[in-house]
């Protein structure tokens, strides 16, 4: 392996997800080599990384891919022996709440016992002074809520599966600190978004329907609960508090969030109002409709439109209502605050999505195929 000597060196897992492209870019930039584990897959999945690949032909590279999995021990312990990495990043997670209902053991397997797998490769290859381990724990741990706003310190009561592999890998993580004096962090992240963040999240679909539905390629938006509450940040600022985390002198948790919460209803108004829609809201429940009530400028769209509507196959069985942070020891202890507020991170969304529709129009218009990808 050519690469640069002399750098810190890091280790992502999950580095073809949305945290993960942001994290390589600003860990290249910081003068890092960094390293990534990504599945194979039947089709090529590094779209959000593809800007940042380097030809395995070239010397001096600082960006290098590795095929694994963290559901596979032997080949974690390899990649982790191979890299010597001063920092792991572990990203790397089936990730989708709803998803999790459906494969629960799954879930498990790469959530939780990935987590473990990561901190026995560095204990077996006695690592423990070398590397410093970032767990991506989740603000889906405080489920249904035990006090509000969310700190370290709010006891944790999961809502799903998914919420209950990372309780575990939040707990694995402190015992190893505690237990093998591991340089060890959980970053209690609340929700993160971007024009990166994965299609089936609720706040990507909503940009991508509406774009859609703006330009004539899709009818309506389909949605389960509009009443559920969210502390929603920008992923490139998120980053920027893991990197941070590892950087101290002493391995500590940190709750990193806005401090504001939106609800799913809210960020469909402020995404409408990003291409000069009102939306009117009628009916209540799973009647409650969303229906275009002025339109400024150009677009498909007319008034009295129904453009989002309920699907009660998008309700989860055990739901988390309402997730508010207070990021206070992040902002007192790393200085870390976020930079992007909710309209400016809408907005960037919907830029994105609009961008992404109107290159479907205009393949449509040429007469080749682009796809419809309804979830
Ligand atoms: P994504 O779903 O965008 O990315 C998840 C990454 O994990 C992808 O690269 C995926 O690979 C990879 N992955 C999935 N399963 C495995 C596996 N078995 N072995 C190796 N890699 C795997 O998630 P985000 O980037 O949004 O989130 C990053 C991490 O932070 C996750 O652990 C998530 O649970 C956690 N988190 C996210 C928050 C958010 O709001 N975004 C908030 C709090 C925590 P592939 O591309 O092949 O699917
Ligand atoms: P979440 O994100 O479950 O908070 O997990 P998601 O965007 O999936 O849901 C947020 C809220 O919106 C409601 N919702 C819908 N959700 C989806 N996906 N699709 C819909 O159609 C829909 N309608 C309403 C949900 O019920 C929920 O209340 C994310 C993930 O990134 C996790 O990995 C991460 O740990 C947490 O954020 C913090």
């Amino acid at each position: 392996m050519e690469v640069i000597s002399g750098s810190r060196v890091a280790l992502i897992t999950g580095v073809t997800g949305q945290d993960g492209a942001y994290l390589v870019e600003s860990l290249l930039a910081k003068g890092y080599v960094v390293h990534g584990i990504k599945r194979r897959a039947s089709s090529f999945n590094t779209d959000r990384i593809d800007h940042l690949y380097q030809d395995p032909h070239v010397s001096n590279r600082n960006f290098i891919l590795h095929y694994g999995d963290l559901t596979d021990s032997t080949n974690l312990i390899r990649i982790v022996q191979q890299v010597q990495p001063d920092e792991i990043y572990n990203l790397g997670a089936q990730s989708h709440v709803a998803v999790s209902f459906e494969s629960p053991e799954y879930t498990a397997n790469s959530d939780a016992l990935g987590t473990l797998r990561l901190l026995e490769a560095i204990r077996i290859l006695g690592l423990e002074k070398k590397t410093r381990i970032y767990q991506a724990s989740t603000s889906e741990m405080f489920g249904k809520v035990q006090e509000t706003p969310q700190r370290e310190t709010t006891p944790f009561y999961p809502r799903s599966p998914y919420g209950v592999a990372k309780v575990y890998a939040y707990w694995i993580t402190v015992n190893y600190r505690e237990a093998y004096g591991l340089y060890a962090c959980n970053g209690i992240l609340f929700n993160h978004e971007s024009p990166l963040r994965g299609e089936t999240f609720v706040t990507r679909k909503i940009t991508r329907a509406l774009a859609r539905i703006h330009l004539g390629l899709q009818d309506c938006l389909y949605l389960g609960n509009l009443d559920a509450l969210r502390d929603w940040g920008h992923a490139r600022d998120y980053v920027e508090a893991m990197w941070l985390m590892l950087q101290q002198d002493v391995a500590e948790d940190f709750v990193i969030a806005t401090g504001v919460q939106h609800s799913v209803r809210e960020f469909v108004t402020r995404a409408a109002a990003e291409l000069g829609l009102a939306i009117d809201w009628r009916g209540d429940g799973g009647d409650e409709v969303g229906v275009v009530a002025s339109v400024r400028g150009n677009g498909a769209m007319r008034v009295g439109q129904r453009i989002v509507a309920v699907d009660p196959r998008y309700r989860r069985p055990s739901e988390v209502e309402t997730l508010l942070g207070d990021p206070t020891k992040a902002r007192e202890k790393l200085g870390w605050m976020p930079k992007t507020g909710f309209a400016d991170l809408v907005a960037e969304m919907m830029r994105e999505d609009l961008k992404g529709a109107q290159r479907d129009a205009l393949v449509r218009e040429a007469g080749y195929k682009a796809f419809d990808h309804h979830e």
